[in-house]
């Protein structure tokens, strides 16, 4: 992607995000619609649907010839990642949103040809903005942020795992999981897989893994990831299908065989 145009894909969008946040923190206090889609807890509200709306309008209006991919069915169908595609996740972390009136963020990935060229994570509540652009490294707010620490220690360690993985379920040996949870120094759960994304390429987390996640889960988080050194590859260390789903696993690059060989490839069932 051209940098010009780049840089001008980029400003819209931050514009956009940070317009979409303050909508969302003046309505914070409003009476909420909550209907479930696949399940009993996968919540969605009429904040997450207004809210990408508001997305693809704009995105519409002025980049008619850009392609959307997004989570409420306000985007296209898309069966290839050609041209440039935004990957947007209106609000990630809907039960956080539903339940903690926190925790939760804006997603935002920018695509050209398959290769992410933008991302933004944006904290609503606590108005911080993740952001990156491919080979210009990754900010925090204003602060570039720094690489991801080279000599990092496995055992000291702190991973995001959602405990649904230590409980006995269908695609992962829950006793490796639990193995995995004893050897590093500490395990996170957030509830938004992309603040899980941001907190590794902060280096607050040093990895993140979880079974399933749609494109608009993750898009933005591998670019702003990428820009620190970190690594996404599914659980089973494959690449990412950016039109499907995929199980994650997003990490400071030191650790990320330990842990695939180890652990992920033992525990696969
Ligand atoms: P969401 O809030 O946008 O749905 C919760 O652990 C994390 O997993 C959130 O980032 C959530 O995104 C994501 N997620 C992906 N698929 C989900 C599903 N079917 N039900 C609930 N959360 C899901
Ligand atoms: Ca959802
Ligand atoms: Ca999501
Ligand atoms: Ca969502």
């Amino acid at each position: 992607m051209n940098t010009e145009v780049r840089e001008t894909i980029f400003q819209h969008a931050l514009e956009w995000v940070l317009e979409a946040g303050k909508t969302i923190r003046a309505h914070m206090n409003d009476p909420l619609t909550i209907d479930t889609k696949s399940n009993a807890n996968d919540l969605v509200t009429t904040m997450d649907r207004d809210i990408e709306a508001f997305f693809t309008s704009n995105i519409k209006q002025i980049f008619p010839d850009h392609f959307i991919l997004s989570e409420e069915g306000f985007g296209d169908q898309l069966d290839t990642m050609d041209g440039t595609v935004w990957i947007i996740d209106p609000i990630d972390g809907t039960m956080n949103f539903v339940h903690q009136k926190r925790n939760f963020a804006i997603s935002v990935g920018i695509y050209q040809d398959g290769i992410g060229e933008i991302g933004f994570i944006y904290n609503v509540m606590e108005d911080v903005l993740y952001s990156a652009k491919r080979g210009e490294g990754a900010y925090k707010g204003n602060k570039k942020l720094p690489a991801l620490n080279d000599n990092l220690n496995f055992h000291e360690s702190i991973i995001g795992l959602n405990h649904f993985w230590l409980c006995e379920n269908r695609l992962v040996d829950e006793r490796v999981m639990q193995q995995l949870v004893k050897d590093v120094r500490g395990t996170r759960t957030y509830g938004s897989a992309a603040l899980e994304f941001a907190s590794v390429a902060e280096g607050i987390l040093d990895g993140y893994l979880t079974l399933s996640l749609s494109p608009w889960d993750l898009a933005a988080g591998m670019v702003i990831v990428n820009e620190v050194g970190g690594m996404t590859t599914t659980i089973d260390g494959e690449k990412i299908n950016m039109l499907g789903n995929n199980s994650v696993f997003t990490c400071n690059s030191k650790i990320h065989q330990r842990i695939l060989e180890s652990y992920l490839q033992e525990a696969r069932k």
